[in-house]
């Protein structure tokens, strides 16, 4: 198809040019950016007065917590639209503060987030394993106004996880996806990619309540699925990640996107393409392919308070040891209330892969909520129901003898409690420490091998980079 075969070699140009300005772009902007303090942003404020104004009305759920009190220049509602994005075109509910570090360097708006964990984890059961390992991910983004109606932005996110999750895996029970030293993981969760996203966004406001955007990203997040797990407000404090990943949010590091949007007052409908193959193990480069998948995602705004989307995709060949493609349906809703001392924030997420080889419908369900108690104090919670036929890839005597008297697709409940309490150490970091505990339901069948009362728990401790008072 011209579809697949034209365009890689477009962006292929595209992307060698674009690679190298977006790293150099953005660390030339961060980097004077983020030394310079409060005293020489005042002065420049005094120059620049163009205060950041939205023309869209008090009603306008995306006229989001960017506007209170900023360190910005230069923005309009496009500006806007764009600063509210989480990972690639998602977004969470805009009442959420993001905990991002705001300034601007010239004419650019610059946008900072860093998160890192020090987790240790222990995971019972015959299956289960013990490691300490470091998740962590940073984000800058540098936006510009292109005219009056217009807006550009550029992101780039790094993680460390492939140097600081050794032996390409953590354990974490009936966790499935991916692959490492080329088998596929099982109990165990696969590290981010070194560049989790490279993306350029542009959008132009039509009109008053009308907003056109488009993104194109060597990495990036396609229009399929909720806000991915690293950057929802409600999973803020479990430093691990659901063992519905796969079904739900797992293309948030997918190659070759291209999305398309248009968003009018609380609706905005979204269309993507990319190339579907998982990342493979080499996790320090970015991987090229097609544009052979394709997405579309409508999402409705009711409230500041409210995001809810319903999504689905077919994604080919997503996984490098099983034949077929996926083809996935999600929704969610999730809610925002801004409280002392943080954000209570929830997440309902209904994901469903179809897989083509087996015509297998697997569903997965996940509830997920982080509730600030008192100052400092995060209780969070996160249920998961999940329909599993991978448990045994890779072990064919025994998936062909459970397959026989069970059948292949194992249906697993996980119930996370946590609790973190943050600790002031350092100024412009937000240290807390934390614990989590999981307990899981699982079918009879399959108790012989991860024993009939599997548990997991976490302690840990949080650094986030702490945004201006
Ligand atoms: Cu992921």
């Amino acid at each position: 198809m011209i579809w697949e075969k034209e365009f890689p070699s477009a962006f292929k140009a595209v992307r060698k040019g674009s690679l190298l300005l977006a790293v150099l772009g953005t660390f030339l902007v961060a980097g004077p950016a983020l030394g310079q303090d409060g005293q020489k942003d005042t002065e420049q404020q005094k120059q620049e007065s163009s205060a950041p104004s939205n023309g869209t009305g008090q009603d306008d759920p995306h006229a989001g917590h960017p506007m209170a009190g900023m360190n910005m220049v230069e923005m309009n509602p496009a500006s806007m639209f764009l600063m509210n994005l989480a990972s690639g075109t998602s977004t969470n509910a805009v009442a959420w503060p993001m905990p991002m570090v705001m300034t601007y360097f010239g004419s650019w708006n610059t946008m900072f987030m860093g998160v890192g964990f020090l987790v240790d984890t222990q995971q019972s059961g015959p299956r289960g394993g013990d490691k300490l390992y470091a998740p962590n991910w940073f984000m800058a983004s540098a936006e510009h106004r292109v005219g009056m109606r217009g807006a550009f932005q550029t992101d780039l996110m790094l993680s460390l996880d492939p140097a600081t999750i050794t032996g390409e895996r953590y354990p974490l029970l009936f966790q499935t996806g991916e692959t490492a030293y080329g088998k596929a993981i099982v109990d165990g969760q696969h590290p981010h990619n070194f560049i989790m996203s490279l993306g350029f966004h542009y959008a132009y406001q039509l009109s008053e309540n009308t907003t056109l955007a488009a993104y194109f990203a060597p990495v990036g997040d396609p229009a399929l699925g909720p806000v991915a797990f690293p950057h929802r407000a409600s999973a803020m404090e479990l430093p691990e990640a659901p063992i519905s990943h796969h079904w739900q949010d797992s293309t948030h590091i997918a190659d070759e996107v291209v999305t398309v949007g248009i968003t009018h007052k609380k609706v905005r409908l979204e269309a993507s393409g990319f190339y579907g193959s998982e990342p493979g193990e080499n996790r320090w480069i970015i991987q090229t392919g097609p544009i052979n998948s394709w997405a579309t995602r409508l999402w409705f705004f009711p409230t500041k308070n409210w995001a809810a989307q319903v999504s689905v995709g077919r994604i080919v060949h997503p996984e490098a040891l099983e034949p077929g493609d996926q083809v996935r349906a999600t929704a969610s809703l999730q809610y925002i209330k801004p409280m002392p001392g943080g954000s209570w924030a929830s997440t309902f997420v209904w994901g469903r892969n179809h897989r083509t080889a087996t015509l297998r419908n697997l569903n997965s369900y996940l509830v997920e909520s982080v509730l600030p108690v008192a100052r400092k104090n995060f209780i969070t919670g996160r249920a998961e129901l999940v329909d599993k036929d991978e448990l045994f890839a890779g072990q064919s005597d025994i998936e062909q003898h459970l397959d026989l008297l069970y059948g292949s697709t194992f249906s697993i409940g996980a119930y996370t409690l946590g609790y973190t309490r943050d600790v002031a150490l350092f100024r412009f970091v937000e240290t807390g420490v934390g614990a989590n505990f999981t307990t899981y339901s699982l079918p009879d069948a399959i108790k012989p091998y991860y024993s009939s009362h599997p548990l997991g728990g976490n302690i840990f401790v949080r650094f986030r980079l702490k945004p201006h008072e």
